[in-house]
């Protein structure tokens, strides 16, 4: 059983660090490759350092295509897929608890939740349009983290709800395809915490796009085939 880790992370040098070594800490983990497409700054030769394999594209493709590029990279390998955010830091380790009810057979796909602190950057509009999405999309699932990047699947559960989306809208897509494949998703409350970005100009910038990439993937989804679950 192959357990491999995909961190996408751009412009990630003063956390890439701690994740990777966190990451190679949980039991468990075979495999763990940091997907860096273009960053500015050292992003790929610290994770390389810190003991990570390190995929580095010529040019910024955006979180979906960097974590493509992973896939392809290991999926003859990948039994459990660990998806991580190169900007928990410290926290990485608790991806333990998104393995255990994917190993003991009681989940598909795990979400991990926030603390309620962690995630209070901005005004919660591209959260709550993440939620009706899925919620409308998904047979009434209320997702309590919609957009988290942390998340464990088995092979069964990667392989009918990958490629992943475009950007930003990676989440709501792994989670809608899942849903309506009739897969367990599960969400899993951790105390993990990442580098949200605040309530100034570069925030407001960057939760704009995250909005325009949810809806384009929601509107992708809608006319999407539902495969007949089972
Ligand atoms: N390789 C790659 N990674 C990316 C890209 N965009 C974002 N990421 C990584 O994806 C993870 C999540 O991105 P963030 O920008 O932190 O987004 P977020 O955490 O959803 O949003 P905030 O809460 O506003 O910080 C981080 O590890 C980023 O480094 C990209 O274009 N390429
Ligand atoms: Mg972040």
């Amino acid at each position: 059983m192959s357990i491999v880790a995909l961190v996408p992370a751009f412009n990630e040098a003063t956390r890439i660090k701690a994740t990777v070594r966190s990451t190679l800490c949980i039991p468990g983990i075979d495999r763990i490759v940091v997907i860096d497409d273009a960053s500015t700054d050292d992003t790929s030769k610290i994770a390389r350092e810190a003991g990570a394999e390190v995929l580095t594209l010529p040019r910024n493709l955006g979180k979906g295509a960097a974590l493509d590029a992973g896939l392809a990279h290991v999926a003859e390998d990948a039994d459990i897929l660990l998806l991580l955010d190169g900007d928990l830091a410290e926290t990485a380790a608790e991806g333990s608890a998104l393995l255990t009810p994917i190993l003991h057979g009681n989940a598909d796909m795990t979400v991990a939740t926030f603390p309620r602190t962690a995630d209070k950057a901005g005004f919660g509009l591209v959260k709550g349009l993440a939620r009706w999405g899925i919620a409308r999309m998904g047979g009434g699932f209320l997702a309590d983290a919609p957009l988290s990047g942390q998340r464990a699947l088995s092979r069964d559960a990667w392989t009918h709800v990958t490629p992943f989306a475009f950007g930003y809208g990676v989440e709501v897509a792994l989670t809608i395809r899942a849903l309506r494949r009739g897969l367990r998703v599960v969400e899993v409350p951790t105390a993990m915490s990442h580098a949200a970005t605040g309530r100034d100009l570069t925030g407001f910038m960057h939760r704009g796009r995250q909005f325009v990439h949810v809806l384009r993937a929601l509107v992708r989804l809608a006319f999407e085939r539902t495969p007949v679950s089972g």
